[in-house]
């Protein structure tokens, strides 16, 4: 009987597992069946821009939590795949920091290029996995959204790969209901230029607080006030930022903050993070995790401990990213392949727990990247995914905290060096600031292709 596997998602995660079988196949090994199944109607994960939020034209709920005019939020060289440079991908070198459709172009087109578009199940969404210990396999019921059909089907293996940055967290304040403006998590923000002219409050002080904060500047907000709980990011912000503590609660259109301050807005946006949400999947094989670099349950953050034939990819909070999920993906292939064998239970919580205890014990965020690297290292070292300079990487993230820090509306006019290539990215021909236009027609003009650089 041929084994099967079902991958759950075709964002990067479940991509880079049909990827590392493809890289096995391609070596001469006999790989299993594998069916990727995905509610969208394409590939790209998060990468896919949609205007929609809430529900989409099946009734599921909307993946996209990406907005118009994004731009990658880290240097490009970190997230390299090792096995496809943007160089390979786009014939030139292309500037450090891309932004979202030249990154989607990226992700597609490994896989395009590879041909294993057809290992996926378009419109078709995940709706429950059951697993039965008695033939110690899953079956994986699905809605064929086009069809509106429910069909079940029996896997070796499942590995899910549906993201985390999907199902908003998003804790209520008092007074929110009698606010007059538009009240909004960042999963459902799709355009900065809807907030041209207007005092916005962001609550939260991470990620996408920093980003969707700064892109509203940039698109012409009046002016942005973050709401911290535990720290500000503390950036030097120009004038028209302010950093302030928790809302307490909101009067009209006044928010009042935990230290007696307030200020007017006319809207507010929630950047309170995200949950894992896996509602397809059993008590008993669900991870249940805060957004964090080495989630509980897991060993070497990928197999469920309770029942390793269920992998969990790009689980982890994240500053490796591509490059960290085509390593787990790699380490879950040579299990199922049988080249490598896990250890015994014990020595899987064992394992687990010291990871888990040594990402309690870091201090900052340069410890942080230490610690992630060192996972990603630990993965890559186990199978013939292609070496990377990962510390390396890992300074590169630490040289791009410290440019945020000296301009955090600058920080994407810096040039890094490709680990896998050893080409320094030109400048990009428009300051981040000035650049309005993100496509990728835009992106690439003026950038020379390869092979007129050589004169051919
Ligand atoms: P996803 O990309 O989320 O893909 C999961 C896939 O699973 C989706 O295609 C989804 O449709 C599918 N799926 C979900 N549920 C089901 C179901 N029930 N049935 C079938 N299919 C299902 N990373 C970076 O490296 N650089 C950045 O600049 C960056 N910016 C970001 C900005 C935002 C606003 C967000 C939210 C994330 C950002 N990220 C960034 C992180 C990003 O999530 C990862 O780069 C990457 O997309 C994670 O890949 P994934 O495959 O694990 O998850
Ligand atoms: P993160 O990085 O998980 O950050 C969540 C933020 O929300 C963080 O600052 C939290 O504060 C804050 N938070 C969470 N709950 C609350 C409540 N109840 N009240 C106030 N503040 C709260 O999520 P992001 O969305 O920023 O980033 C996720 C990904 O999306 C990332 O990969 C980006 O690239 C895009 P805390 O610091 O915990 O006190």
């Amino acid at each position: 009987m041929t084994v099967r596997i079902a991958v759950l998602g075709a964002g990067p995660s479940g991509l880079a597992q049909l990827r590392a079988f493809d890289a096995a196949r391609r070596a001469g090994i006999e790989v299993p069946e594998i069916v990727c199944f995905e509610k969208q109607s394409d590939l790209g994960g998060m990468w896919n821009y949609t205007w929609r939020t809430g529900l989409d034209e099946h009734g599921e709920p909307v993946h996209a939590s990406m907005y118009r005019y994004l731009w990658s939020n880290g240097p490009k060289e970190c997230l390299e795949f090792a096995d496809y440079s943007f160089e390979e991908h786009f014939g030139r070198p292309i500037a450090s920091y891309p932004p979202r459709p030249v990154l989607r172009d990226y992700i597609m087109g490994r896989i395009e290029r590879s041909g294993l578009r057809d290992q996926i199940r378009f419109n078709t969404a995940v709706h429950a996995v059951e697993y039965d210990e008695q033939t110690e396999k899953f079956s994986v019921t699905v809605r064929e959204l086009e069809q509106d059909r429910l069909v079940t089907e029996e896997f070796d293996y499942v590995v899910v790969a549906t993201g985390h940055f999907s199902t908003p967290n998003a804790p209520s304040f008092k007074g929110l209901n009698q606010f007059p403006g538009r009240v909004l998590h960042a999963h459902d923000f799709r355009d900065a230029c809807e907030f041209a002219g207007k005092d916005l409050l962001l609550i939260g002080s991470s990620y996408s607080a920093e980003d969707i904060g700064t892109q509203c500047y940039k698109y012409g907000a009046k002016s942005i006030t973050f709401s911290y709980r535990s720290a500000p990011m503390g950036y030097e912000w120009p004038e028209a930022f302010s950093e302030r503590p928790l809302l307490e609660r909101v009067e009209g259109n006044t928010a009042y903050f935990v230290d007696g301050s307030s200020c007017d807005v006319d809207a507010i946006i929630l950047c309170t993070g995200y949950q894992h949400h896996f509602p397809f999947l059993p008590d008993e094989l669900t991870l249940r995790t805060s957004n964090r670099l080495y989630p509980k349950g897991l060993y070497k953050g990928v197999f469920w401990i309770d029942n390793p034939k269920l992998i969990y990819l790009g689980m982890q909070d994240q500053y490796y990213t591509f490059n960290m999920f085509d390593a787990q993906a790699w380490l879950a292939r040579d299990v199922i392949l049988g080249r490598i064998t896990l250890p015994d239970r014990a020595a899987m919580v064992a394992d687990s727990e010291a990871w888990f205890a040594r990402e309690e014990a870091t201090e900052g965020v340069n410890d942080d990247i230490d610690f992630q690297a060192a996972y990603v290292r630990d993965l890559v070292d186990r199978t013939d995914y292609p070496d990377f300079a990962i510390e390396e990487v890992a300074e590169m993230f630490k040289q791009w905290m410290r440019d945020k820090s000296e301009g955090i509306l600058d920080y994407r006019n810096k040039s890094y060096r490709s680990t896998i290539t050893g080409t320094l990215a030109p400048l990009h021909h428009t300051p981040w600031m000035e650049a309005m236009d993100d496509s990728l027609e835009a992106f690439l003009r003026d950038s020379t292709p390869i092979e007129e650089q050589l004169g051919e």
